[in-house]
């Protein structure tokens, strides 16, 4: 039997919230391929108010603790953020699949740290349904590593 697939997904949090509905559908729909370890990026409690008795050390050694165990990472990357930006570098440093997703009315202004990035899979998006297909196309082409496979939709 082979364990689920444990995805990273990452999103703006002090970058903005202004994506945060989106953020909280792509995790929806993330988990039919496996386990999101970091759902409360997409919910709308968490703002600059932040995490009741989180202190910035606590939440940053919990997410690199998360980060260690995932399989994939799914970045939304429209709205600029620095967190998303160091995670997706220590994902790279892992050897991880990663997958930026990126909204196509944004042309031009993705960094190029990230966008001309080859060990990155960029993918552009106009709709949901656009968002979701290559969603679905990425988690079902990923290289078996450690005996995990995605739940299949
Ligand atoms: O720089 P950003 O805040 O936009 O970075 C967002 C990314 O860093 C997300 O993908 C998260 O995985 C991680 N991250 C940043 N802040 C938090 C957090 N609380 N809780 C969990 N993950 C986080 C921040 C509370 C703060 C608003 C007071």
């Amino acid at each position: 039997m082979t364990d689920r697939l444990k995805i990273y997904f990452a999103g703006a949090i002090r970058g903005g919230r202004a994506d945060q509905e989106l953020y909280h559908e792509l995790i929806r729909h993330l988990r039919q391929f496996g386990e999101v370890l970091t759902e409360h990026v997409g919910d709308h409690r968490l703002d600059s108010a932040g995490e009741e008795g989180l202190s910035g050390l606590d939440i940053f050694q919990r997410d690199l603790a998360w980060l260690h165990q995932a399989d994939i990472l799914v970045a939304e990357v429209s709205t600029p953020s620095l967190g998303v930006g160091y995670e997706i570098a220590r994902a790279e440093a892992l050897e991880m699949p990663t997958l930026c997703l990126y909204r196509d009315e944004n042309r031009g202004r993705l960094s190029a740290m990230i966008a001309g990035n080859p060990r990155l899979t960029i993918r552009k998006y106009r709709s949901r349904d656009d968002l979701f297909s290559v969603v679905d196309d990425f988690c079902s082409h990923l290289p078996a590593a450690s005996g995990k496979t995605p739940d299949q939709p």
